[in-house]
């Protein structure tokens, strides 16, 4: 699609854009009962990211539409989607998603214009001179393409190292044009879209450490010289090897106090229960305590396809239920819970009985392994559950605790033993010793389902 068929488009929309604005603002006064509300309230944005290819099922669409007032392309708007070959741009994933969003009045981030990773090997095999110009018409086309459409753009992604140097990270960009092309891609993307707030997004460096502090010190030089840049985002993927630091608010802080916006841009913490529950809430309050943070994203809609789907990282189960996390993150957002209100499915009180399940290997003796199955139940009390385990078929299962298996095939159904009543929230588990027999991949665990 050209660019001027794209303002066309732009233009024809127009007057929904502002029809569902005016829907959104009558919702926000009555209860700020979705986290989008919510976070209005507190002058902050609450995105997902979205995939355009499941924007057709109606449980996926109804709840980015009523939950959320930003979103952020998962993976189309990045250069292997869009540039494909040298000059030949394809926007219609990216357009579908940026469409959706505008009919329903939401923002949208634009992630990601310089980026190592899902990137075409044509960028990668050019000389220096040339990446040059194709770093900047990329810029200029994208930018171009949705000039006036994007609330923030990631222009550079990920270009330090983690560990403890503090260097740059190798890649086409860095080794042929050295550290400056940073500094160039935003003097590019500020002519292109002057609007659009231009943003520097990395992760491992929510907290203080080496490799924000080298982002910290590029920044800082940025804004001493002039050169264009508005806001760094903290990607912020959480799980138990890379918690949620302790000094997360500091380290937003210290960044907003250099003159600019910060924005929490991918989160999402593995777990489940109230344990997660508790970090989501902790990330939520350190935003609002810091006046520059302007949004936060979490990083997909359902567990089901989040990029850590093990890990159960997100605000919605697999069946859209509202997890625990999703109550302490509306809570700390100031909104409130609207029970019986049958647009929030999984409030307390709505009936909806849910459970998830969550599995890890909790101990490996090279023939054999433990595993463990963490069943939490949803926002209501349960008196039973169902989790399905499907072994590799090599496998075989020679000890169980804590459940009543049956089997078909290698796919095992476990039902509580004595473990079954939950309260909401609340979480219980089975156990299980397997034989490789060599095989030493995984058992995949199936949906919870809970009465
Ligand atoms: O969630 C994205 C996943 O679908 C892709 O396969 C992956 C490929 O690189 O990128 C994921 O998103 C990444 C984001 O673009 C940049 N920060 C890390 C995210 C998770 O890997």
């Amino acid at each position: 699609m050209s660019v001027t068929m794209r303002r066309l488009s732009r233009a024809a929309i127009a007057g929904l854009v502002a029809a569902a604005a005016l829907t959104a603002a009558a919702h926000s006064a009555e209860a700020a009962d979705t986290l989008g509300s919510a976070a209005a309230g507190q002058g902050r944005y609450f995105g997902t990211a979205v995939a355009a290819n499941h924007l057709g099922e109606a449980d996926y669409a109804a709840t980015l539409d009523r939950e959320f007032s930003s979103v952020t392309p998962e993976n189309e708007m990045k250069w292997d989607a869009t540039e494909p070959s040298r000059g030949t741009f394809t926007f219609g994933s990216a357009d579908r998603i940026v469409d959706h969003a505008q009919t329903q009045g939401m923002d949208v981030r634009g992630h990601t214009l310089v980026w190592h990773s899902q990137l075409p090997s044509w960028v990668s095999s050019l000389g220096a001179s040339d990446l040059r110009t194709a770093m900047n018409d990329h810029i200029n086309g994208l930018m171009g393409h949705y000039k006036g459409e994007i609330h923030s753009w990631d222009v550079v992604n990920e270009a330090f190292q983690d560990g403890g140097s503090g260097a740059r990270r190798s890649s086409p960009f860095q080794d042929k044009l050295g550290n400056g092309f940073i500094e160039e891609a935003f003097r590019t993307a500020r002519a292109a879209d002057p609007a659009a707030k231009l943003c520097y997004n990395d992760y491992n460096t929510d907290g203080v450490n080496a490799k924000s502090n080298a982002v910290y010190a590029m920044v800082k030089d940025f804004k001493s010289r002039g050169v264009p840049i508005d806001c760094v985002g903290f990607q912020s993927h959480f799980n138990s090897n890379s918690p949620v630091p302790s000094d997360y608010r500091q380290n937003l802080q210290r960044f907003a106090d250099l003159g600019v916006d910060v924005q929490i841009t991918e989160l999402d913490i593995e777990g489940s229960g109230s344990a997660q529950a508790a970090d989501y809430a902790e990330v939520v309050e350190a935003c609002l305590a810091v006046s520059r943070c302007t949004g936060m994203t979490v990083w997909g809609v359902t567990d089901k396809y989040s990029w850590r789907s093990g890990g159960t990282p997100l605000l919605f189960d697999g069946d859209y239920n509202e997890k625990p996390a999703y109550g302490a993150v509306l809570s700390a957002l100031g909104g409130s819970g609207d029970p019986g209100d049958p647009g929030d499915p999984g409030d307390p009180g709505d009936g909806t009985l849910s459970c998830t399940a969550t599995y890890t290997r909790t101990a490996d003796w090279g023939s054999g392994y433990n595993g463990q199955v963490t069943i939490t139940a949803g926002g209501e009390p349960i008196s039973s559950w169902t989790a399905t385990v499907t072994l590799p078929a090599q496998q075989s299962v020679s000890a169980l605790w804590n459940g009543t298996p049956t089997w078909s095939g290698n796919v095992m159904t476990v039902r509580p033993s004595w473990n079954g009543t939950l309260a909401a929230g609340a979480s219980t588990g089975f156990g299980f010793t397997v034989a490789k027999n060599g095989s030493d991949a995984a058992p995949a665990v199936g949906t919870c389902t809970a009465s």
